[in-house]
């Protein structure tokens, strides 16, 4: 991609931009980048980014500069944003952080993708740990949170350099890329989330689909119904498609005999032979969805050659990140369990799952999401729900169709002492064997700056409450 003496401008100030400019003009670009919030924050890194080189404009100045030659934007930027629209309108080219990456990565680097609404960054870390336990220089990027440019510009001789990257792809980023073509890529499982910034459901599950490009080995969860539709309709039918699930594994897939993880697709006859991956015990925490998060990483690091004991081993060094059913505390025989990175109702429905008899700690922003299922699935598991947050109406009124006996709590403040009342009530309403469970089926940001905030408050409350 020549980009020398090139006009580009970068919307986007926040995680993706800096390093996006800096790469820009490491290859002789002229680089504007843009930001519509002009505060503390942003007026610093403008002036770093000023000082390496780059026109900037926050705020009222946040503009495509006249002589733009290529947008590239970073993944929160919606596709109806007047910028974006303005540069389409003018026929000027706009890619995403990921495709420009892509354009510039070493032709000899092996990217391995993974989307779905939930268990992406569990996945793709997963996946890292096995690689690495393969001998693999390998790193996990994208939506976890490096910017995937950052680990691309290094020479294959030089110590920076990452032969296989774990790349995490949110739909953002997907609607984006263009030409992207991993090696391998694998879609976890499609639930309504984001359907504001897509404008429904089935952009959504398009955007999804792009992560399977020309020649690139399909890995898809067959428990899935959209999934499995897009897997066989999308993507290159001459590639092949290996399925994963928590059943017996036909040929062709990877799945659970008994208590081991088994592969049936990366074997020399698929037909007659299986491999021992992994067992139950290696994945932690062994909730059925985690399980099927650690078939779709073994599926990627297979497909590069990875050993089975690199799997087991990847499985075993793996940590799982805070505020994903991370236990707190148990009170009075009752657990209390964060998972507040469960942000949609497709993520709390699987947590919910993981427990007989459960405290609801629910609510926040659900972006245009139903919660009428979640709740009829939930009904018989519920002893109290605790409501918080700028949607919890919504929530409200599924429970009263869908769940009527079940006492409701509705925290009505938004403050610093919001989550104090939120845990005291939930304490007030379990029964000891119990778990209270912080799973919001939404998103923070009305009240915490993100679901770590949120996660934290929640377990300081707790251990307050333990003493
Ligand atoms: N901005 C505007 N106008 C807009 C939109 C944004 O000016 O219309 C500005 C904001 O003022 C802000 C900057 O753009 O200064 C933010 O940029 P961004 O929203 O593109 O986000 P980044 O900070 O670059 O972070 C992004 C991902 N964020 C989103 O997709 C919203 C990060 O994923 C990702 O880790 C990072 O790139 C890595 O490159 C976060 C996320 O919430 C974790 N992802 C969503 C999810 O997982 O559900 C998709």
């Amino acid at each position: 991609m020549e980009l020398s003496g090139r006009a580009v401008c970068v919307t986007g100030l926040g995680v993706t931009g800096p390093p996006v400019v800096h790469a820009l003009l490491a290859k002789g670009a002229r680089v504007t980048v843009v930001d519509g919030r002009d505060d503390e924050a942003n007026r610093e890194r403008a002036e770093e980014l000023r000082a390496a080189g780059a026109g900037v404009g926050l705020g009222a100045a946040a503009v495509l500069p006249g002589d733009t030659g290529l947008v590239v934007t970073t993944p929160g930027w919606r596709p109806d944003s007047p910028l974006l629209v303005g540069a389409a309108e003018a026929g000027i080219e706009v890619i995403g952080d990921v495709e420009l990456a892509w354009r510039l990565k070493p032709a000899e680097q092996v990217w391995l993708a993974v989307t779905g609404t939930n268990g992406k960054t569990t996945t793709v870390r997963m996946l890292e740990a096995m690689l690495r336990a393969d001998g693999r220089r390998a790193l996990a990027v994208g939506n976890v949170g490096t910017p995937v440019i950052e680990a691309v510009l290094a020479e294959p001789s030089s110590a920076e350099y990452r032969d296989v990257l774990a790349v995490e792809l949110s739909s953002f980023q997907l609607h984006w890329s263009d030409t992207v073509r991993p090696h391998a890529a694998a879609i976890l499982n499609i639930a309504p989330d984001h359907l504001d910034w897509h404008g429904g459901m089935d952009p959504y599950a398009e955007a999804k689909a792009k992560i399977y490009g020309p020649g690139t080995i399909r890995v898809a969860n067959t428990a899935d119904p959209v999934v499995r539709a897009l897997a066989e309709t999308r993507g290159d039918p001459g590639a092949p498609l290996v399925g994963f699930g928590l059943g017996t594994p036909r040929a062709g897939e990877l799945g659970v005999v008994e208590d081991l993880l088994v592969d049936r697709a990366f074997v020399a006859d698929p037909r007659s032979s299986a491999e021992e991956l992994a067992s139950l015990a290696d994945v932690v925490p062994a909730a059925p969805h985690n399980v099927a998060n650690a078939l779709a990483a073994a599926a990627l690091a297979r497909s590069v050659g990875a050993d089975p004991g690199s799997v087991r081993a990847g499985l075993r060094d793996f940590a799982p990140e805070p505020h994903r059913i991370a236990h707190v505390a148990t009170v009075g025989g009752v657990d209390y369990v964060d998972d507040s990175k469960a942000t949609n109702p497709h993520a709390a429905a699987a947590s919910l799952a993981a427990y007989p008899s459960v405290v609801w700690v629910a609510g926040g922003l659900l972006k245009g999401a139903d919660v009428n299922d979640l709740v009829a699935g939930a009904a018989g598991r519920l002893r109290a729900v605790v409501l918080l947050g700028a949607d919890r109406s919504r929530l409200r009124e599924a429970l009263a169709e869908r769940a009527p006996d079940v006492p409701v709590v509705d925290v009505d403040r938004a403050d610093d002492g919001a989550m104090a009342e939120v845990v005291a009530a939930a304490a007030g309403l379990a029964a000891p064997g119990d778990t209270v469970l912080l799973a919001p089926a939404a998103a923070s940001m009305d009240m915490f700056v993100n679901y770590a905030a949120r996660g934290e408050a929640f377990a300081r409350e707790v251990r307050a409450l333990a003493g």
